[in-house]
């Protein structure tokens, strides 16, 4: 049915409201819209891609909306999703129509509850915007995987494969919950479906409330546990019943199908869009059959259509309802014709027979074998990889082999275990008068923001179908975004990106290096590419692109176009955001509406969202609009390019293999090819590898100015990316420096005879400016890169290629510390981030035997995307080994490195005594090495002095071949990795250490093990967005605390100083000495240790932005917003002894804080007026506490 029909009445649809409404949103807000009609409670947890739905049934509340029941929907985020399922259990217990919101790991989390809410026959909705679940590596994007992990929890399963399909089946989880009294999961294909901007109908909130049976929810209120009524539930049987009673509730069961259909029914009445349990598209007398579920639907559903054009017996069943699963619908959708079945699971099920979706096929179709149907099974999309039109077609070519393949992958190279199945020749299935169009931006440039406006100016102001789609990479910050909008008369299923734009733009002309012919590899024949960029004719831009791209250009006969967008948005006033003016140039060239009409839709538009701002901002952005279409310089190709010659690809042999073969392939988009044989082995990635990128995303850089210089080495101490570093340049290598300006002496005694250098990486800089910023001497300036870039990556390469100095300096001064090798470089974190900093100030003492366990947060997202690693090595190959488990365990993950390292080093201490105790004879190296070693096993900073010798001394076997105790010393060498100590860290944001993770924390705290923990805590959850946590100060304003927080902030460090026998600071980078002392205690205390470190965060909104990291640092520790203080046990006896405090609060400054971050500034004044003062009460109150054990 196309959108088109959806307008026409079908026969017996209910006059209703819900004819005339049609919105342009996304999955999540179409799911979430629902949920907060019908719930009483909402109990969630953020988590990506699920946590829109969340977020936005708390904008409703605050927006004044109610349920149909006029209530405002009680929301509540509990500490993990264990929590969660507890109170969605409990809450459906008293009698509260209960949702929550969840994906991936988060959902595995709630099964133990969900096996109980089932059991006990409570009708509660979760939907899942789905995601692949975390196993060799962890990922954002979607499969089913945690979807099929939960199939025998006894939750009705219902699955959409649209965005419309998420609003309509959304309601018909809640309606047949009720129904049939039993929980319903319904599930969506994570950011295809949840992020996929669509025009839709939306279901208003007096239908649904018409739809509701609310006879059946006094039904559910009655039964639910009351003193009124009491009753035991969660019993302990015997063996006696427990059989008899699991069966007991089949009746149930057995009612869901006709229930769900029931429900489609009812909701086809008022909105005109049928659904079935089950639904088949394609030829009635189809030969060839594939069964699907979710987005994959949509894109099997368009193949379909253009084979059956071709004269092709096929047709695509999309399973809906698959748990309970429905044997007859099956074997009834399928028609009588077919042959053959092939069955797509978007799930791996490692070691079954076959993945769940194909084994219920094949046992349905197992007792009719009178049909004659061969049921075969693939796996496709697993972590979001594409299933596109071309993908279905190659599972039908598969399909009409003489012998298919039976069990196959689609979509991927195997060429390891051969299973996957060919990719045919590209088909375009998109229906007839479809534009696509494609934009390549850099994150946060607002590219992404702009093309959402485009589809809901387009979708709103048209009978046009309208689609959005983004595809981001995974850095934190300057990034890839790449959107892709489809426009057109037709219902738009397409659910896969585009492959054949009708128009490309390219918004950043670095991208034409960086990207080459993947930029326009997807144009159709005769279709538009623009490029931002400062190209005057067509030579110009020749030079700037590549033969395969001048090549493609030509032979597609594409019509390319120049702007000079930033030139006319700094002419406007706009600064550098080039949005609107690439925004103009796509309603002018791309044809979707006659120009005309786009520009004053747009002009409209702008008024809309920036008419609170201003009337300036306004005109400057209408000024942009008008001057962009005029700007547009139409690029003529040359006919020639069509068979210029394509340069042999030069290979930088002197990159590693990984880093060429793998790396360059994920930062170039092109790794979506990569065949099974090129993927590390178990997830397992080499470090060192940022070192490679050289993203060159700054636009400034700081210039030092040497004469003014105290050679404080602040700056390197502060830089978030280890950019900027102090270098000892001796004689010789001075006299050969490439550069002529002179060098200062180093100062100190120490080094003597030595210059000394301050220089930044200029490919590598962010622009952050927290050096320039920082600087105690004004001795860095920012400057525009441009015209000192290239002297300035030869100045750095040369001061790079130097000897370290590490040993001239004590380590632990703020000095020494930054003449020491940063073993974390160059990561993916936001220009000025505070986590950074302290990591690598931790690699510079420790990190040569050091290993991490990060708990999932920014620090994972900044260090451990697949490829790219920041961690680093020494000279000789040692470095920090690094690893995620999860969100909720990384004290536990890092505990278990304890304990196996305990165990190991303890046999190591057991096999050298036996060495020493034994007389043989053995080298007297070897033997005063290993006494050595011993005296100082326990010790890491000696270990990593005194096993060097050993090692050495234990590598030649023939010198101690003939020793009594030859076992002892084979056992010391083969294990020699555990000579030094490691040095355990575990690290993670304060929703890790304060919420979900706090249990973990506390048993480790409890039960001494020797480990060093470390807390970014930006009170908040930085990485999914800004959620609040249990560190999110007083009165602060994040998501689910819109109106401001209402409680006191957790004291993590206080809390965790009351068990006495635990190292415990409360640190920042405002006092990088005291910083320094707490990191060297915390290391050397045998048993837990915490550091809470204050980490500013962009989630903050720091006025000047940050740049102002460090200062801003300084001022939460003047105001006393945070309190510089140490707990050492070992100190003496008394608490005064024990307890060091480093920081003297003024409260008069507290408002300083509050003015310089929108974090607090966007409470509204009467909120002020109530939060603030007890903000500052708070405060007080935890001085006061802390400044009492000094007394
Ligand atoms: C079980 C589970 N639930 C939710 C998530 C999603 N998630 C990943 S990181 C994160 C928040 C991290 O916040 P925090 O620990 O404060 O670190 P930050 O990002 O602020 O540095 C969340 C909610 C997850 N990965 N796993
Ligand atoms: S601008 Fe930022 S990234 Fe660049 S050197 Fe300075 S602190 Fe480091
Ligand atoms: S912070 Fe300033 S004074 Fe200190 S080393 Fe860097 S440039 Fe020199
Ligand atoms: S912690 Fe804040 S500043 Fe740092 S990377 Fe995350 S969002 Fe960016």
């Amino acid at each position: 049915m196309t959108c088109r029909d959806f307008r026409l009445k079908p026969p017996g649809l209910k006059e209703t409201s819900s004819m005339a409404h049609q919105i342009t949103c996304d999955g999540n807000e179409a799911v979430a819209r629902i949920a907060h009609f019908l719930s009483d409670s909402i109990i969630l947890f953020p988590i990506t891609p699920s946590t829109p739905m969340g977020e936005l049934s708390d904008v409703f509340n605050v927006q004044g909306k109610k349920n149909i029941f006029e209530q405002p929907v009680a929301i509540h985020q509990m500490q993990s999703e264990a929590g969660v399922s507890g109170a969605v259990h409990g809450a459906l217990f008293g009698g509260a129509l209960t949702t929550t919101f969840t994906t991936s790991q988060g959902l595995l989390l709630m099964i133990p509850n969900m096996y109980k809410i089932a059991g006990e026959c409570l009708p509660g909705v979760i939907h899942c915007a789905t995601r692949a679940l975390g196993t060799h590596s962890q990922t954002i994007y979607p499969d089913h995987q945690d979807a099929m992990a939960i199939r025998n929890t006894g939750w009705c399963m219902l699955a959409s494969s649209s965005v419309q399909e998420a609003m309509d089946l959304a309601l018909v989880s809640h309606l047949t919950a009720m129904d049939c009294s039993l929980p319903f999961f319904h599930f969506f294909d994570g950011f295809r479906t949840s992020h996929e901007i669509m025009k839709i109908k939306e279901i208003p909130q007096e239908d649904v409330a018409k739809m509701v049976d609310h006879d059946a929810i006094e039904r559910f209120r009655a039964s639910c546990a009351s003193p009124a009524h009491p009753e035991v539930r969660g019993a302990i049987t015997g063996y006696e019943t427990y059989f008899q009673s699991s069966e007991a509730i089949n009746p149930l069961y057995n009612a869901v199908p006709a229930s769900c259909q029931k429900m489609m029914d009812k909701v086809a009445s008022y909105t005109g869009r049928q659904y079935h349990t089950m639904d088949y598209h394609g030829a009635p007398d189809a030969e060839r059959v594939i069964v699907v579920m979710g987005s994959a639907a949509g894109a099997a559903a368009e193949a379909v259509d253009f084979l059956t054009a071709r004269g092709e017996k096929v047709g695509v069943v999309n399973v809906r309802l698959f748990r309970p699963f429905d044997v007859e619908k099956i074997r009834d959708v399928i028609p009588a014709t077919c042959k053959r079945v092939a069955v797509l699971d978007r799930t791996k099920e490692t070691g079954a027979a076959g993945e769940p979706l194909f084994l219920d096929v094949c046992s349905a179709f197992a007792s009719v074998p009178e049909r004659g149907i061969q049921v075969i099974g693939g796996r496709y999309g697993l972590g979001g990889k594409e299933f596109s039109p071309t993908t279905a077609a190659g599972v039908f070519d598969n399909l009409a082999l003489e012998t298919p393949k039976t069990r196959f992958t689609v979509g991927i190279n195997d060429d390891v275990t051969h299973l996957s199945i060919p990719t045919p020749e590209r088909i375009d299935a998109v229906p007839e008068g479809t534009v696509q169009c494609m934009f390549w931006g850099l994150g946060a440039d607002g590219t992404v923001g702009a093309n959402k406006t485009a589809i809901k100016i387009i979708g709103n102001n048209t009978d046009l179908s309208a689609q959005g789609y983004f595809v981001y990479d995974a850095k934190k910050s300057g990034g890839l975004t790449v959107s892709h909008l489809r426009f057109g008369p037709q219902e738009i299923k397409s659910s896969y990106l585009i492959d054949n734009a009708d128009y490309i733009a390219c918004h950043n002309p670095a991208f034409l290096n960086i990207y080459k012919h993947k930029l326009v590899e997807p144009i159709k024949e005769g279709g538009s590419f623009v490029v931002n960029g400062r190209f005057s004719n067509v030579d110009e831009f020749g030079a700037a692109i590549d033969a395969r791209t001048k090549r493609i250009l030509a032979r597609r006969h594409a019509k390319v176009y120049a702007i000079d967008a930033e030139h006319i948005a700094r002419e406007v006033g706009l600064g550098s955001r080039i949005n609107m003016v690439m925004q103009t140039v796509f309603f002018g060239l791309a044809n979707v509406i006659p120009m005309e009409h786009a520009i004053s839709l747009l002009k409209k538009e702008i008024e809309k969202t920036y008419g609170r701002k201003g009337k300036d901002i306004v005109e400057m952005n209408w000024k942009a609009v008008d001057a962009s279409m005029a700007a547009i310089k139409p690029l003529p190709i040359p006919e020639e390019w069509a068979n210029v010659e394509v340069e042999r690809q030069e290979i930088d042999w002197s990159r590693p293999d990984f880093v060429r073969n793998f790396m360059d392939r994920v930062n170039t988009q092109t790794a979506n090819e990569l065949p099974v044989s090129a993927m590390p082995y178990a997830g397992r990635y080499p470090v060192s590898t940022t070192q490679y990128e050289k993203r060159a995303i700054s636009t400034r850089i700081p210039e030092w100015n040497m004469e003014a210089c105290s050679q404080c080495n602040t700056c390197a101490m502060v830089c978030p990316h280890a950019v900027i570093r102090p270098y000892l340049v001796d004689d010789k290598a001075y006299e050969n420096r490439p550069f002529d300006s002179a060098l200062p002496k180093a100062k100190g005694k120490k080094f003597k005879g030595l210059r000394f250098m301050i220089q930044p990486s200029p490919l590598d800089c962010t622009g952050c400016g927290v050096c320039a910023e920082t600087c105690p001497d004004d001795a860095l300036r920012m400057v525009d890169i441009a015209p000192v870039r290239d002297a300035n990556v030869e100045k750095y390469e040369w001061a790079h290629a130097l000897p370290l100095r590490e040993e001239l300096m004590d380590k632990f001064s703020v000095k020494g510390s930054q003449f020491q090798q940063p073993l974390l470089e160059f990561s993916g974190a936001c220009p000025g981030c505070a986590e950074t900093p302290v990591v690598r100030l931790v690699t510079q003492l420790y990190g040569k035997r050091m290993t991490i366990s990060n708990a999932s947060g920014c620090s994972v997202v900044w260090s451990a995307t697949a490829g790219p690693s920041p961690y680093t090595t020494d000279g000789e190959g040692h470095g920090p080994t690094y690893a995620n488990s999860l969100f909720e365990d990384g004290a536990e993950f890092g505990a278990g490195h304890v304990f196996a390292y305990t165990q190991r080093r303890e046999k190591l201490m057991l096999e050298a005594d036996k060495v020493l105790a034994c007389k043989c004879d053995i080298p007297a190296d070897l033997r005063s090495a290993l006494e050595a070693w011993r005296a100082s096993a326990e010790d890491g900073e000696q270990t990593a002095k005194t096993a060097p010798a050993l090692i050495a001394a234990l590598a030649d076997e023939s010198r101690y071949a003939k020793a009594t105790c030859l076992e002892s010393l084979k056992y010391l060498k083969m294990d020699q990795d555990m000579l030094v100590k490691p040095s355990v860290w575990i690290m993670g944001g304060d929703g890790w250490a304060e919420d979900i993770g706090f249990a973990g924390i506390d048993h480790i705290v409890a039960s001494g093990v020797d480990c060093n923990m470390l807390v970014f805590d930006n009170g908040v959850y930085a990485n999914t967005g800004g959620q609040k946590s249990k560190a999110t100060p007083l009165g602060a304003v994040q998501n689910f605390a819109r109106n401001g927080q209402e409680h006191a902030r957790k004291d993590l460090a206080a809390m965790m100083m009351t068990y006495g026998d635990v190292y415990v600071a409360s640190v920042s980078l405002s006092d990088p000495k005291h910083l320094l002392n707490c990191i060297k205690e915390a290391e050397a205390f045998h048993g837990p240790s915490l550091l809470v470190y204050n980490s500013p965060c962009i989630n903050w909104g720091i006025k000047g932005g940050m740049t102002q990291m460090v200062n801003q640092s300084k001022l939460m520790v003047d105001s006393g917003m945070w309190n510089l203080w140490s707990y050492d046990p070992r100190r003496g006896e008394n608490m005064q002894d024990k307890v060091v405090i480093s920081s003297e609060p003024d409260f008069e400054k507290v408002p300083l804080v509050l003015e310089s971050q929108v974090r607090f500034q966007s409470l509204s004044e009467a909120r002020k007026a109530e939060l603030h003062p007890k903000l500052i009460q708070d405060l007080k109150t935890k001085w006061a506490n802390l400044n009492n054990l000094r007394k």
